[in-house]
């Protein structure tokens, strides 16, 4: 039995633009949720792994698959569709998973033969045999699994045509944010994985970098960090050899020793997300851990750099409170932070978040033409409507903040500070490159968009700003 799994590309994602932009191949990340499924795969079914970010084989002439299991993103679903719409047409069952799928139930049940909701530890064994006895059910919910010691991940069935190999060591975040939909997803309880399993799967990726892809690999309870220590140090014993990035909360910065254990165990960069640069977005999106009060930010990023680790700041652009001007706000923020490099994105409603279902009932999400939209779900086009910001204004924010932050100065005095810090000045370099690099793609992106959006949504979004400023000048809102 012959299963093909494959995760479709959107080419307005920076990743596959390689061509386009030489750094952009430092973007290009393992897709952990296919080489999770393959190591759940029975030995009976012969498991290929199709990436579409890396090459995308002539489905016509491949051998033909007796099932085939696509994966996506929101961001992705349209192109998903398409591949699952050819295979049907071979008479090729097609099972759908992933968050898209589980947001969107019934937009992928009416394209695809059976769906999977939920994490699919627990039901994807059924699934094939089912697949196997032609009894496919249209659907089956894996819910929340038990991570506790499943299969590990494939990791050797791609290639090795990746900057990073992939792996996750917890699962859940119990903060629930507005815009993100990992709490509604993978749930509110930190979930984690036996320290021995991660440590076996480690040994088997082939890349010398790893992305540990944890919403949060340090947790947020004073537990979780014991673990997360826990973690490093059998990391650091086992002597990987590999060097890896991960997402944290800031909290990272306040325990000394936690930083030691995870530079010694091969940590060289951190995401953060800072999401605004003023009290009143964090608490728009409801990011309380950001919001201690007494935290000295830089100082935070400083001791985080001391230990050899470069700092990501993540923000996002088009909050409620985001007012002209924020562009540049948020560079100059950053900077101060101190932060190597900054990933700025538009505030995006994605099915199943809470910001979603606010934006959806104010009637602010114009781009909804789906599935064909959702390739717009990148976080990297203004695909809603802002209050104080059209999309014109906020597109020339984004422009702004990005300009500022990898104004050439900037990116030398930051490679400096790395080079002085020993915090790998190349990779610094590499990273502020790929970013300044592709400010040249996205003035061309933001060129196509504006003229293939602006036309039909302008006059509704300019009553929608006009509305939204007099509302806060306390006049009444204007006559329909
Ligand atoms: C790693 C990661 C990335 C990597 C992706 C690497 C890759 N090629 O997969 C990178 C950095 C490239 C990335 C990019 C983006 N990401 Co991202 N990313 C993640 C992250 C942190 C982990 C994903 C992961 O690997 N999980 C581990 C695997 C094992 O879990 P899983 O993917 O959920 O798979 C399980 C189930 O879903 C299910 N399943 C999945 N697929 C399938 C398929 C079948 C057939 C079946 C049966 C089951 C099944 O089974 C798996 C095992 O249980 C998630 C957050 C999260 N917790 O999921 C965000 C997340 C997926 N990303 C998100 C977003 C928004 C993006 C971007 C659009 C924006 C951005 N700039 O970050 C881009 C889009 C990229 C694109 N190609 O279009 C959102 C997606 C929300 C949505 N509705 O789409 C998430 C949920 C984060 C959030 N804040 O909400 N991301
Ligand atoms: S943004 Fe991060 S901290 Fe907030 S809910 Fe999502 S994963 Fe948790």
């Amino acid at each position: 039995m012959r299963l093909c799994l494959i995760n479709p590309s959107n080419p307005l994602v920076s990743i596959v633009r390689v061509k386009e932009s030489y750094w952009n191949r430092y973007r290009v990340w393992k897709p952990l949720s296919l080489m999770t499924l393959a190591g759940l795969t029975p030995p009976e079914w012969d498991v290929s792994i199709v990436d579409e970010n890396i090459s995308t084989p002539d489905y016509t002439t491949m051998p033909r698959p007796d099932l085939v299991g696509i994966t996506a993103f929101t961001s992705q679903a349209n192109r998903a569709y398409e591949v699952a719409s050819h295979f049907r047409s071979l008479g090729v069952p097609v099972v759908m998973g992933g968050i898209h799928a589980t947001m969107c139930l019934e937009e992928a049940m009416e394209r695809v033969d059976s769906v999977v909701t939920g994490e699919a530890e627990g039901v994807w064994v059924q699934v094939l045999e089912d697949a196997r006895h032609g009894s496919l059910k249209r659907l089956y919910d894996g819910g929340l699994a038990d991570i506790n010691g499943v299969p590990l991940a494939r990791q050797d069935l791609l290639s090795r045509r990746y900057a990073f190999g992939a792996i996750q060591t917890t699962r859940g975040c119990p903060l629930n944010c507005s815009f993100c939909s990992v709490t509604t997803f993978n749930g509110a309880q930190y979930r984690q994985r036996p320290i021995s399993d991660v440590v076996r799967e480690f040994q088997t990726i082939g890349e010398k970098r790893v992305l540990v892809v944890d919403d949060n690999l340090i947790g947020t309870r004073s537990d979780h960090i014991a673990r997360a220590k826990d973690l490093f140090g059998a990391m650091a014993r086992a002597n990987l050899r590999r060097t890896w990035v991960a997402q944290v909360t800031i909290n990272f910065a306040d325990d000394e020793e936690l930083l030691e254990l995870a530079s010694k165990a091969g940590c060289r960069g951190v995401f953060i997300g800072f999401e605004s640069p003023t009290p009143e977005g964090l608490r728009e999106v409801g990011k309380k851990f950001n919001l201690l009060r007494g935290r000295d930010l830089r100082a935070s990023v400083r001791r985080i750099q001391r230990h050899g680790i470069l700092v990501v700041g993540s923000f996002i652009i088009g909050l409620d409170v985001d007012e002209p001007g924020i562009g540049k706000r948020i560079a100059e923020a950053a900077h101060q932070y101190g932060v190597d490099n900054l990933n700025t994105l538009f505030l995006t409603p994605l099915p199943g978040t809470k910001l979603w279902d606010q934006m959806k009932t104010q009637r602010r999400v114009p781009l909804d033409t789906f599935p064909e939209d959702w390739k717009y779900y990148t976080l990297t086009f203004p695909v809603a409507r802002y209050k104080h910001l059209s999309t014109a204004a906020i597109i020339d924010e984004m422009i702004r903040c990005d300009e500022a932050f990898y104004s050439i100065p900037r990116i030398l005095r930051r490679t400096f500070d790395s080079l002085w810090g020993r915090r790998m000045p190349v990779v610094n370099l590499i990273g502020n490159l790929s970013y300044r690099s592709n400010l040249r793609l996205s003035r061309k992106t933001y060129a196509d968009f504006m003229r293939k959006h602006s036309n039909d949504s302008l006059t509704e979004e300019r009553q929608f700003v006009a509305s939204s400023q007099m509302d806060k000048a306390g006049s009444p809102p204007p006559a329909p």
